[in-house]
């Protein structure tokens, strides 16, 4: 195999990777690491960041997740990322956005899927949780005037948020009404790609 990607796939930024490689058909083999599965030497010669997700597309090595997902729409689907230069401005700026979002949702997920009970600092969930809500209201109205984050089709620009809203709806925690949000995360729910890589359990 050729293209490997590399990363448990219930992290959020290894879903991106595998979810684009499905939604492109592209041939690959994903393997374990990082989390409980832990790192090797050879993976941190390739990615000495110590996080995954990493590719290797015959030989060419990337890190970065957003990064990977230009390079293989770029390289292997450019119907899912326009070369409008304005168009793809407005696409990418929300797989940045993303970044700002995980932020914010983090606390919420670590405490409420990567620890015990007795360990959660549930202030902390709260807090992120509000702030969470409230960037989603950004979300909706930019929904509410558009179908897709990429525009008026699906692209890679929906790809991150994607990722990030199936865990923002599947966590224990208050959330605003989102119209606009929920239908867009239910037309992602429609995709197979997505059923099959993001709509995992979050454990
Ligand atoms: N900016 C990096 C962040 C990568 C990142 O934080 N990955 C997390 C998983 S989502 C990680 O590697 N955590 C350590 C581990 O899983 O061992 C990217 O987007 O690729």
């Amino acid at each position: 195999m050729t293209f490997i990607i590399w990363g448990r796939l219930n992290s959020h930024n290894v879903k991106k990777v595998a979810w684009l490689a499905l939604e492109a058909g592209i041939a690959h083999e994903r393997r374990d690491i990082g989390g409980p599965f832990g790192f090797t030497d050879d993976y941190l010669a390739m990615n000495p960041n110590r996080l995954i997700p990493t590719i290797e597309d015959h030989g060419f090595v990337l890190w970065e997740s957003n990064a990977i997902l230009r390079y293989m729409a770029s390289q292997y689907a450019g119907e899912l990322w326009p070369t409008d230069l304005q168009l793809r401005a407005s696409a990418d700026r929300w797989m940045d956005w993303q970044m700002s979002y995980a932020d914010a949702q983090r606390d919420a997920f670590v405490n409420l899927v990567r620890k015990a009970p007795a360990d959660r600092d549930m202030a902390a969930v709260a807090k992120s949780a509000k702030l969470a809500g409230e960037m989603t209201a950004i979300l909706d109205d930019a929904l509410s005037r558009q179908p897709w984050l990429s525009g008026g089709d699906f692209g890679i620009g929906d790809i991150p948020m994607g990722v990030s809203i199936h865990s923002w709806f599947t966590l224990d925690i208050e959330r605003p009404e989102r119209p606009h949000v929920r239908a867009w995360y239910e037309k992602l729910k429609a995709r197979p790609a997505y059923a099959a890589t993001v709509m995992i359990p979050l454990t």
